[in-house]
């Protein structure tokens, strides 16, 4: 397994398990296929509302022997209900609690967007706060607090633009050290990639595979990934699936990249994606693709009366 390393040298696997949409009932064996598979980084977050299921796949491949602890490379995040500083330990607490760990590895926050406190999804204006309410400083400031307090190893955020990653650097403490954004070959956000280049912040891909989910009605006429032509080309010459050249694209950027399954055999075949080298040609073709498109819209986070914008959290 490759790995991509923190400022200070603690490694990462650049190859996890996503656990969105993967529901109770399932993620369990997932998560116990995955490890079992070899994968030693599994993304969760108190919102996928799955934690404790991911929990038993974990304490299971721990009793059964296949990983340690000290192995594995666990990250989760903090839901947008808890950004005030006086919630965010809390927040942390539940997640190792449901998890049955006593630290994480890496703990985001997962939008740039603070509700009041209990609210899973706002249903009207007063479900949120403000910027001038919450910063998001105060929230980073309680992300470093509990990093200092030995809960988590690594700090970061999740659907950060650039603007909203520098008003952290500003504040002039810790950095964050990741951050996780929507990155695949129709949104490979070059710009936003070179910025955290730039300030030694590691990158995570979301939705690598463009998060096909047919049972969504809304997106029925989004562009497909697995279904490009220069993709497929791609997957031919090196005889490998559609949805491993497109996890091995994020290995080739040196970004660590998550795709979600809940499918043994589809596990299984993602992790092996990490043997596949990609060359430049390849590389250069999947530049050229011509189509851009982000798969996750936002809207969550800018209906009902929202006082953010999408602007609050992206760039392009
Ligand atoms: P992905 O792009 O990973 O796509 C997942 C979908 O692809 C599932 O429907 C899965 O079905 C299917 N799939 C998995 N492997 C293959 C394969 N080899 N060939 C064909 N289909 C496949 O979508 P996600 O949006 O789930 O993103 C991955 C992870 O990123 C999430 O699970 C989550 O952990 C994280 N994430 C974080 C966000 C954030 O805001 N920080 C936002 C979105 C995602 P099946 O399970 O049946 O195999
Ligand atoms: C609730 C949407 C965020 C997925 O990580």
């Amino acid at each position: 397994m490759k790995y991509l390393t923190f400022k200070n040298g603690d490694p990462i696997p650049i190859l996890g398990l996503g656990t969105w949409k993967s529901e109770p009932g399932e993620v369990r064996n997932a998560v116990f296929w995955a490890l079992e598979a070899g994968y030693r980084h599994i993304d969760c977050a108190a919102i996928y509302q799955n934690e404790k299921e991911v929990g038993q796949g974990i304490k299971d491949a721990m009793l059964e022997g296949i990983v340690k602890r000290e192995e594995l490379f666990i990250t989760s995040k903090l839901w947008n209900d808890s950004h005030r500083y006086e919630d965010v330990k809390p927040a942390l607490e539940k997640t190792l609690n449901d998890l049955g760990l006593d630290y994480l590895d890496l703990y985001l926050i997962h939008w740039p967007v603070a509700l009041k406190h209990g609210v899973g999804f706002a249903q009207n204006r007063e479900d949120f706060y403000t910027y001038l309410d919450v910063p998001l400083t105060q929230t980073w400031e309680a992300l470093q607090d509990v990093k200092a307090a030995g809960l988590c190893r690594h700090i970061g955020v999740s659907n950060f633009n650039r603007a909203k990653l520098l008003e952290l650097i500003e504040a002039g403490g810790e950095i964050p050290e990741m951050n996780q954004v929507e990155l695949h070959p129709f949104l490979p956000q070059d710009k936003l990639v070179a910025f955290c280049r730039e300030h030694g912040i590691l990158l995570t891909a979301y939705s690598p595979l463009g998060t096909p989910d047919s049972r969504n009605e809304r997106h029925k006429n989004d562009p497909r990934l697995l279904e490009n032509p220069v993709v497929a080309e791609i997957a031919k010459k090196h005889q490998a699936s559609m949805g491993q050249i497109l996890i091995a694209w994020s290995i080739a950027r040196e970004i660590a990249v998550i795709p979600k399954s809940v499918n043994k055999s589809r596990i299984i075949e993602n992790f092996a994606a990490a043997q596949i080298e990609l060359d430049a040609h390849d590389l250069m073709e999947i530049r050229d693709i011509g189509i851009s498109h982000r798969f996750l819209d936002g809207s969550l986070h800018t209906s009902h009366n929202s006082p953010y914008k999408s602007s609050d959290f992206w760039d392009e």
